[in-house]
């Protein structure tokens, strides 16, 4: 094709030299598409995040006890069963809410009521994207401790599905999956109670019922959707499904993925465009965005639902994508990309001041507390200490 893609608008950076600095990010088109652009970029950041760590080893991080997350189907089979039995481990450990006593009845159902009751601070917030990375870390960190699990953290590339979710190694009802699509209904979108903002007006998946086949066709959610009157109340129901191929395939693709990484010159730009944040001009041709795009990929209940969406077990894949989307933006330009923008409610409302680095964040009990400036650095060792490949 011969079109080389712009790749940062300096009239939005305001700061034309780290434009050039950056100007070996130029891309054809084709490679953008195909993936090979991203894969370029993902190499690039994981080299620098390892020469740092090189030169700059802590007490808590070194090149020898770095851990490297890898997309789901890099991960050889028994290794995937194993994650998804240590899932299935921390669906039997013991909740840790004391004062929450009727429907959460796991450990893995209390990072649920964690991200129910944090969901206003932590979305389209300052926080968002550090939240999410402390929080997808203390879940691998309770599958190694309480559960055992020694192999790498999954992530999963939306975009290596784009041409049909259904047949994803993570949703193929395999062994080595993590279930299948749920049973197909004769309605459309059925199983979004309570979505995402604007989660009504797509036409439904392939599936929308429980899901029949493999892992988690056992699974019993215990609680919510978050519109029910008590949302933290006992609820059994199926694990429901809902794959969308057509979504995933129109915001949440390869080129989609990378041209969200590479178009956005600073914090402010980048959480908002990941998120289709509407508040920004520039951010509104994304529309769901990649993260609304790799959720409703899944939908269903609760993978649909705002609040409750960890709840579906492959939140943590797709979040671990969303993480390593950042962790490549971060590494692309080190030096000037650990700052944070944003302020500490979900779309400013209500009206709130600014997040700052050293904003604490207190996840007790589920996990500890940190500054978010601690957040920052995936090898800084306190707590982190991962790169993604
Ligand atoms: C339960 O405790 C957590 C913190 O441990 C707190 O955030 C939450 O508001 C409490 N919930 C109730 C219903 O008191
Ligand atoms: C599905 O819905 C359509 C339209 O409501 C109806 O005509 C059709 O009979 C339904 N099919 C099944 C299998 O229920
Ligand atoms: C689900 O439970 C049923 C009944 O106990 C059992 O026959 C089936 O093997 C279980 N399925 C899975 C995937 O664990
Ligand atoms: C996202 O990617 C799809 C498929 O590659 C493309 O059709 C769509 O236009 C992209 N969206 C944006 C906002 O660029
Ligand atoms: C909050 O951040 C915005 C964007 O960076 C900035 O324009 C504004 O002055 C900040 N507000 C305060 C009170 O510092
Ligand atoms: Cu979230």
């Amino acid at each position: 094709m011969g079109l080389v893609k712009k790749l940062l608008s300096l009239a939005l950076v305001g700061a034309s030299l780290r434009g050039m600095a950056l100007g070996q990010l130029d891309f054809p088109q084709e490679d953008i598409d195909s993936g090979k652009a991203l894969q370029s970029i993902s190499a690039t950041a994981k080299a620098n995040a390892l020469a740092r760590l090189e030169t700059a080893p802590t007490e808590g991080c070194n090149k020898d006890n770095v851990r490297v997350r890898k997309e789901w189907r890099n991960i050889p089979g028994p290794e995937r069963t194993a994650y998804r039995k240590a899932v299935e481990c921390l669906m039997n450990a013991p909740q840790v809410y004391e004062n929450v006593t009727d429907g959460p009845r796991s450990l893995f159902d209390s990072f649920g009521v964690l991200h129910y009751y944090l969901t206003p601070a932590v979305h389209n917030s300052a926080y968002f994207l550090l939240f999410h990375r402390l929080y997808v870390w203390t879940f691998e960190e309770k599958l190694r401790t309480e559960c055992g699990y020694t192999g790498a953290f999954p992530y999963w590339e939306w975009g290596l599905d784009a041409g049909s979710v259904e047949n994803s190694p993570l949703f193929d009802g395999s062994e080595t999956s993590m279930g299948s699509n749920g049973a197909k209904l004769n309605t459309s979108n059925p199983g979004s109670p309570g979505g995402f903002p604007g989660g009504g007006f797509f036409g439904g998946g392939s599936g929308g019922g429980c899901v029949t086949t493999g892992p988690f066709t056992n699974y019993t959610v215990n609680f919510g959707p978050n519109t029910a009157a008590n949302p933290l109340a006992y609820n059994p129901r199926c694990l429901k499904r809902d794959l969308n191929t057509q979504i995933c395939a129109q915001w949440a693709s390869l080129k989609n993925t990378t041209e969200t990484i590479l178009e956005a010159p600073d914090i402010a730009l980048f959480q908002a465009n990941l998120q289709g944040d509407f508040r920004w001009p520039e951010a509104r041709k994304w529309g769901f965005a990649v993260h609304g795009g790799g959720h409703f990929a899944i939908a269903g209940d609760p993978g649909g639902d705002f609040y409750f969406s960890p709840l579906e077990p492959v939140f943590y894949q797709h979040h671990g994508q969303i993480d390593r989307m950042y962790f490549i933006w971060q590494n692309l330009d080190w030096e000037q990309r650990q700052t944070m923008a944003g302020t500490i409610t979900m779309m400013n409302m209500p009206a709130s001041r600014n997040g700052t680095l050293d904003d604490v964040l207190d996840i007790r009990p589920v996990g500890g507390t940190h500054t978010y400036r601690e957040l920052l650095d995936t090898v800084g060792g306190s707590p982190f200490c991962f790169v993604y490949e």
